[in-house]
């Protein structure tokens, strides 16, 4: 007997595309976000298991250079002076302190050294520290990853010539959305620091937070502005908001865990050779929601029981969920061939 299947075009077509696209509509996305919930995750774990082993996660350890004070405003932020979290400010970490924390945590299995400082963007008095930092996390073989503000093209230059291989820089949301969450600069300033970053020879770590109040326009459109860069962010981080106390959205409406995956999901389908990465929030989802997030086209995490600030899954737990699903931590040298598989041909 022969079941009736309704095809849903719009997936039909995203899984037989070949390739990286940078021209999506937001009404192509749109339909696929919206597609029947099983028809989204079947398409994006096909497109999955073309670019990647879907038993593999990479995992990257963040460590806050910087601590609090900044400038900036962002509403989901405890680093924010414009929101009193009660959080201690501190300053630059000497060289020395931050490469033996790098070393801790390759011994625990990281590739990457994603070093968080909360500026608005850096002084030129802390350029030869920062790059020292670089220098010193590279030479123990790791991946280095910055996340420090806007760039300059100069500043941008110099981490680059220094070994810094990736730099972090979310859009957060939608242009639209934007406004409503951070004043003291622009979507389009966001946009300027990615340019200097490519045109630097960096690769690029962007993506956003999920529960800040958006609609399933903005997650959409926030996609649609990612997968439409010229070249696809080799790594997009999707945070679920930790909610924050004394910041402005730390009564923001609860995300569905349904949302969430269809975010990733699409985010996987639109760029299908980026490492999506299950970012912030993990410690408010269960084992199932990260289950289906992987199979959703998720393959790389924070490991470590502290982001920044804030706190993320003990080792053991992560231990204990990665035995259970069958996953193991994607080995320093698969890294490159793997994520750049499609990307390096028409990216
Ligand atoms: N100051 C730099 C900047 O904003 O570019 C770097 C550090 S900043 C903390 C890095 C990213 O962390 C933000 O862009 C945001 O996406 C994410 N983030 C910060 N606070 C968060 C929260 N409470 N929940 C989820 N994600 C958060
Ligand atoms: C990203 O997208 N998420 C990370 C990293 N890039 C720098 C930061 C998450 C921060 C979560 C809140 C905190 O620890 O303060
Ligand atoms: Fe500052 Fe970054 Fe926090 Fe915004 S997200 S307040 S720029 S540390």
């Amino acid at each position: 007997m022969q079941l009736a299947v309704d095809r849903h075009d719009d997936v039909v077509s995203a899984v037989s595309a070949r390739g990286a696209r940078h021209d999506w509509t937001r009404s192509q996305a749109l339909s696929l976000y919206a597609a029947p919930f099983n028809d989204l995750l079947f398409a994006a774990h096909t497109v999955h298991r073309r670019s990647f082993d879907p038993n593999r996660i990479q995992m990257s350890r963040l460590l806050s250079i910087k601590t609090g004070g900044c400038a900036e405003d962002c509403g989901y932020c405890s680093q924010s002076a414009h929101h009193a979290t009660g959080l201690k400010a501190s300053k630059l970490m000497a060289v020395e302190a931050v490469v033996g924390e790098a070393r801790k945590a390759r011994a625990a299995g990281a590739t990457r050294y994603c070093m968080g400082a909360a500026w608005r963007e850096p002084k030129a008095r802390d350029m030869d520290q920062l790059v020292a930092m670089v220098e010193g996390v590279k030479g123990l073989g790791m991946e280095t990853c910055m996340t420090l503000g806007m760039l300059s093209g100069e500043d941008a230059l110099r981490l680059a010539e220094a070994g810094l291989d990736y730099y972090n820089h979310n859009i957060d949301t939608s242009e639209s959305h934007y406004n409503a969450v951070i004043s003291t600069r622009t979507f389009q300033d966001r946009l300027d620091t990615l340019e200097r970053v490519r045109a630097a020879g960096m690769k690029v770590c962007c993506g956003g937070i999920l529960g800040m109040g958006e609609g399933k326009e903005d997650r959409v459109d926030m996609l649609v502005t990612l997968a439409n860069l010229s070249v696809h962010p080799e790594s997009v981080p999707i945070n679920l908001l930790i909610p924050i106390a004394g910041t402005p959205l730390q009564a923001a409406p609860k995300l569905d865990t349904i949302e969430f995956v269809r975010t990733i999901a699409t985010a996987r389908i639109m760029m299908p050779a980026s490492y999506v990465r299950l970012s912030a929030g993990r410690t408010d989802m269960t084992d199932e929601m990260q289950a289906m997030c992987f199979f959703a086209g998720a393959n790389s995490i924070f490991a470590g029981d502290k982001l920044l600030t804030a706190d993320n899954p003990e080792a053991d737990a992560d231990t204990e969920l990665f035995a259970r699903l069958g996953l193991k931590p994607l080995a320093p040298e698969d890294i490159t061939r793997e994520g750049e598989a499609e990307q390096g041909h028409d990216g």
